[in-house]
Parts: C-alpha cells; structure tokens; sequence
C-alpha cells in the first residue's frame, strides 16, 4: 500500500513546503486511482478547478453566540486571519482541493440536526439543533492546529468540552474509546457521491478516541470560531477539535458518538495505515514516511508564498496531555 515518492523523500526540508505535501498526500490518492489527472493539475488553491461548478459567494448562514472566555484558554498568539481559517480547508466530503469546501458548501444543511451519544453508555443522549448550542456552557478557546500537511493556524474556537457529554452519557465501566462519525448524505456532500470526487475515503468519515483522551479537557466540541456558529466549510453544526493532534482527528459535521471497547477505525489510517496512526500526536521527532513533521508553515495574514516556518512542539506544545501516553513507545505507536 505504500507507495514510494524518491524524489520528495530526497528533497531536503526546507525545500518542502506544505503545499507540496498536499500535492505529495493527492498523488497518492491519484496513484491508489482515486484522484483524477484533472484534479492533480489544480495544484494551488488559488487556481484549483472546481469540479462541481458552484460560485465561492457565501450563501451560508452563522450567527453570534454567548460564551465566556476563560483565562487558560486564551493563549498569546497571533491569529491566523478569519478570511484564511473559512477559505483554507479540508473537507473531503465537499471535494479535495483546499478551496473546494467554502465554494461547495454553502448550500449544507444543518438545521434541523441530529446528534446521538450511543453505545456502552447507561444514559443515551439525543441533541437537536438548538441544543448543541444551549444545554453547555460554552467558552472561547484559542488553540493552536497543526495539520499532518506541515502547516498550522491559530484558532478563536467557541465549544464545550466533551467531557461534558460523555459524563452526561454515564459511560459503563467497559467502555474504553469513542468512535465518531460525520453525517453520511451525497445528496448534500459531493465527495460522498463517487470515490473519485471524494478522495477515495469511504464514507462516513470515522474519528476515534481512548476514553481518557477523550475526557481530558482540552478536547473540544466546537460549535463556533471567531464568536460565531462554525461556516459550514468548518464542520458546521458541530466538531471536534484535539489540538494536541494532527488535524484529522478533529472529524466535522458529527452525527454520531458511540462509546466502545474495541479500538474504532479511523479514515485516514483505513486509506493508509503506514502513514496515518490512530494516536496521530504531533511529534516533530517522528516524521510521515514521505515528509518531514519538524517544523511547520503558520498561516498569518501573509500570502501563501510567505514565509513562516516554526519549529513544530511535541504535543502541539500541550504538554500537559503527556501523562496520557506514559509508557508507550510513540514512535511505534504513532
Ligand atoms: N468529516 C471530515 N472531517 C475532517 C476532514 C474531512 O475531510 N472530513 N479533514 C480533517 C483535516 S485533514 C483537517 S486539517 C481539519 C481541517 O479543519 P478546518 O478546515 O476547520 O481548518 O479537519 C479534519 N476533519
Ligand atoms: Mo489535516
């Protein structure tokens, strides 16, 4: 299943940028056949073909929110622009191309909504629309996001921690991991419709957790970004957000959490196990086979020629979740 690229592994790190990798993780999808040459060519964002013919005006609806801004969670850093966080994405499910969600999306929708908390819990929970928004607390939190593609923001989320809901859920005594899944509709979602227009994931797209990882408070269910609900690019209605993780842990668009004894699958590490672990902890010191994780491009306000490389931290710099993984060996458990 791996698939070897010479040249890139060849090149020395600073001659990789980020937008070569997505290139590098696309030509993999391309070389699997489920990437089309047409697709390939759209290299950068800026002139990526969209392939399903929809204009970029925003139609889609956010509106403001209430939260409190809890101290710990308002870190120093700049942020990255709001214009980049709602242009700049991935979501799959709406087509491969960094710029595909915010013209694809637009039209999703997310009221009413439906999310369950299922699974080996005494109390299953049901939250409609109006309810992911009322029945927490929420806070604004800036967090730090660090795609495995080398390049990171800096984001002004608003969400709860999802510790809230499991509580609320009562986990049995067997359970030891939550599996997530995202809303499944290729009538809405046109990644979801062919393997070829979705990057060859098999829909839904599947995030998991271990319990305690799960519980610890920094891992968030967003509603919101910059004091308003989440842009449907974003993972609109609701998200989760593990800033200590590489940012494909952060499954949008939930429709469902069930809390497990197995080990759930997990999207990208179904596509390409070699490359994409379960645990996905960012790590400067354990690099993806085909590129290096030592260091990162954070998206400022310059334009995407800037240069902005930092070092990548261990953890994302959230030491503090270190504790979780005592004893494992991450660079076999990556
Ligand atoms: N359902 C779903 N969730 C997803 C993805 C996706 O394609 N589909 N992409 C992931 C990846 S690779 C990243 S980096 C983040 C990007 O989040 P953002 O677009 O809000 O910055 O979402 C993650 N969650
Ligand atoms: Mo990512």
């Amino acid at each position: 299943m791996l698939i070897k690229h010479p040249k890139k592994s060849d090149s020395k790190e600073n001659q990789v940028t980020d937008e070569s990798i997505y290139k590098d993780r696309r030509r993999l999808l391309k070389s699997l056949g489920f990437i089309g040459a047409g697709s390939l060519l759209s290299t950068t964002p800026s002139h990526a073909l969209n392939l399903f013919g929809s204009d970029e005006s925003q139609t889609f609806q956010t509106k403001a929110l209430k939260f409190t801004q809890p101290k710990p969670y308002q870190i120093k850093e700049k942020l990255t622009p709001e214009q980049k966080v709602i242009s700049h994405n991935n979501f799959y499910e709406f087509g491969t191309s960094k710029s595909d969600p915010i013209a694809n999306a637009q039209e999703f929708k997310v009221d009413p909504w439906s999310l369950t908390i299922e699974g080996l819990v005494e109390k299953p929970i049901t939250l409609g629309y109006e309810d992911l928004f009322s029945k927490f607390d929420l806070e604004e939190r800036i967090y730090r996001m660090r795609c495995v593609e080398a390049w990171s923001m800096v984001i002004p989320w608003i969400g709860f921690s999802l510790a809230n809901i499991i509580k609320q859920a009562k986990p049995m005594s067997t359970a030891k991991y939550v599996a997530f899944e995202t809303l499944h509709d290729p009538d809405q979602m046109p990644g979801q419709r062919s393997r070829f227009s979705g990057g060859g994931i098999d829909y839904p797209y599947v995030e998991g957790l271990r319990l305690d990882e799960a519980m610890h408070h920094l891992t968030l269910m967003s509603v919101g970004l910059y004091g308003k609900t989440l842009p449907a690019q974003n993972g609109a209605p609701i998200r989760l957000v593990v800033p200590w993780k590489y940012g494909f842990k952060s499954i949008k668009s939930i429709v469902k959490i069930r809390l497990t004894d197995k080990m759930p699958p997990t999207t990208w590490n179904l596509l390409a196990r070699r490359e994409y672990g379960f645990y996905a902890n960012v790590n400067p010191q354990v690099d993806h086979p085909r590129w290096s994780q030592a260091s990162e491009r954070r998206i400022t306000s310059g334009g995407l020629l800037t240069r902005n490389r930092i070092p990548t931290q261990m953890f994302n710099g959230y030491e503090e979740v270190a504790s979780l993984y005592s004893g494992m060996d991450l660079t076999k458990l990556y």
